[in-house]
């Protein structure tokens, strides 16, 4: 191998370890953020509002993978620099890993959560795992030689790239493995936490409501909670200390609030159905899902506090500072506006927003859904826009009437006769109406559909049709409790949700 292509394979080899190594790190210490997605939390807010939009668009919940993706290539463009260089001498090498490791030090300091001293361990042993994997695959890679004129043994490029790669593929290995307690992989459920007992509670979820026992492919009433969507801007989950997390009241008010955990169990809580839905969603997409939530009402809260006449705007803050808002009169509109620490029966489970979050029913979750609730400030509505709005969103954001085809599924073989198509609609908080379903250029007809839930989740709907032979075309539309049609569309998601008739397209055989 030509030594300068051996030394630059070598740095990076060097950056893959300590990246696995700090990403492992990462997993196992929560004091310490991934490195990866500290450097990314770092340039998300950097960019223009069009290019944000534009990844979104085009890599959908992927967006977020393409960044980590693209930092690790930069990173690793780095370490066969620091490898080539490190041919005459330690010193630029040693440079780079230390550079690296105080920007990651640095970035890491804008994560929730994040320890000084332990970052600076797991930064310090992350750079020298790299420095040391750097002089060890140096020396492996020197001993490759196509010819060893001397006669001695000679290492062929075949061992030294498979011994170099089995590295690599550890560090790798370890990286995964952090990367998935990042996200949640071992911690799925918060310890140590016990859910107050409800004030109210919402009856139990039978066959009544809930059809998707007898219909194969049919969403079931209540998302499980490991099924439900996620979407927000963290890159790694944050992963709030019950002991330490503080609630705050803050803004327009006459007394700022500040509650602990306990505090906030001890005030009265409700069982709420509610189905939440992300702007992004497409027409027919998954980003929406119904939950049990158990949580106290806002208003009682901004009650405490004392809201001033002139707070319009009620805006959740993040534990990393992530925002939403939305109008104060909703908040008082509805006792079902709540700061939810229950969803399902269980505590929140961190990827949805332990230990709060706040719940609205017929808004989108962009301005309304905080999760990791730190904050809740009064503002007026001009005073201040949330973190989409200035990147291209509208900043009102109620939850448009939709309604989506479940069965048959895509690309489900299906036969000729009679055929169950079914799905769901929803129009929080006015209910659905009805729901109409149409084969090829027909006529509309009316599906048959389960007895709500309740007004603020989504209902399902099941209608036989005869289909023969061939490709035929399916379209759902909805009409809402206002006995508002459904807008035809189609519009995309942006700026305020996607409009449009859910079509598929299935083929019948015999
Ligand atoms: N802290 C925080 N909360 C957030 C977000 C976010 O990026 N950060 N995203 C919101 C959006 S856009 C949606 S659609 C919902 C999704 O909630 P879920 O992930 O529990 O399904 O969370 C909302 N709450
Ligand atoms: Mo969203």
């Amino acid at each position: 191998m030509r030594p300068q292509r051996a030394a630059a394979l070598a740095g990076v080899v060097a950056v893959v370890v300590a990246l696995g190594t700090g990403e492992l790190l990462a997993g196992l210490v929560a004091a310490v953020p991934s490195p990866l997605d500290a450097v990314g939390q770092v340039l998300i807010p950097r960019f223009p509002g069009a290019i944000t939009t534009w990844a979104i668009d085009t890599f959908g919940t992927a967006n977020r993978a393409v960044l980590l993706g693209a930092i690790v290539l930069v990173a690793l463009a780095l370490g066969a620099v620091a490898g080539m260089a490190a041919r005459n001498g330690p010193a630029t090498p040693v440079t780079l890993f230390v550079a690296a490791g105080i920007l990651g030090i640095v970035a890491a300091q804008g994560q929730p959560g994040a320890g000084l001293l332990a970052v600076v361990a797991a930064t310090a042993i992350a750079a020298a795992s790299g420095l040391a994997a750097l002089r060890w695959s140096l020396v492996r890679a020197s001993e490759a030689r196509v010819h060893d004129p001397s006669g001695g043994d000679v290492v062929s490029r075949r061992t030294v790239l498979g011994t170099l790669g089995a590295l690599a593929a550890a560090a790798v290995g370890a990286g995964g493995v952090g990367r998935w307690a990042l996200g949640g992989g071992v911690t799925v459920e918060p310890v140590d936490v016990a859910l107050p007992t409800p004030r109210t509670t919402r009856p139990p979820v039978t066959a009544a409501v809930d059809a998707s026992s007898q219909v194969d492919g049919l969403s079931p009433i209540i998302t499980p909670t490991d099924r439900f969507f996620r979407i927000d801007t963290a890159l790694s989950v944050p992963r709030v200390d019950p002991e330490a997390w503080r609630l705050r009241i803050t803004g327009m008010v006459d007394r700022p609030v500040e509650l602990t955990l306990d505090e906030l169990f001890d005030a009265p809580m409700d069982e709420v159905d509610v189905t939440i839905a992300c702007v992004s969603n497409e027409v027919g997409g998954d980003l929406i899902g119904t939950a049990r939530w158990l949580g106290t009402p806002l208003a009682d809260l901004l009650d405490r506090a004392g809201v001033r006449p002139d707070a319009t705007q009620v805006v959740g803050r993040s534990v990393d500072g992530w925002t939403a808002g939305f109008p104060t009169e909703l908040a008082f509109a509805r006792r079902d506006a709540i700061v939810a620490v229950g969803m399902n029966g269980e505590p929140l489970p961190a990827r949805h927003g332990f230990p709060a979050r706040l719940i609205v029913p017929g808004l989108y979750g962009y301005v309304s859904a905080t999760k990791w609730l730190a904050e809740i400030e009064l503002t007026s509505w001009e005073g201040f826009d949330a973190y989409w709005i200035p990147r291209g969103w509208a900043k009102e954001g109620p939850i448009k009437t939709a309604s989506r085809i479940d069965v048959p599924r895509a690309r489900q073989r299906v036969t000729t006769g009679e055929v169950t198509v079914a799905g769901v609609a929803w129009a929080p908080t006015t209910g659905i109406e009805a729901v109409e379903v149409q084969v090829d250029d027909g006529p509309f007809q009316p599906a048959t559909l389960v007895e709500p839930l309740a007004d603020t989740t989504w209902v399902q709907w099941v209608m036989a049709v005869e289909l023969a032979e061939g490709e035929h075309a399916l379209t759902v539309r909805a009409v809402d409790g206002d006995r508002r049609l459904q807008p035809r569309g189609p519009q995309p998601p942006a700026p305020d949700g996607a409009e449009g008739w859910h079509r598929r397209v299935v083929r019948v055989a015999t």
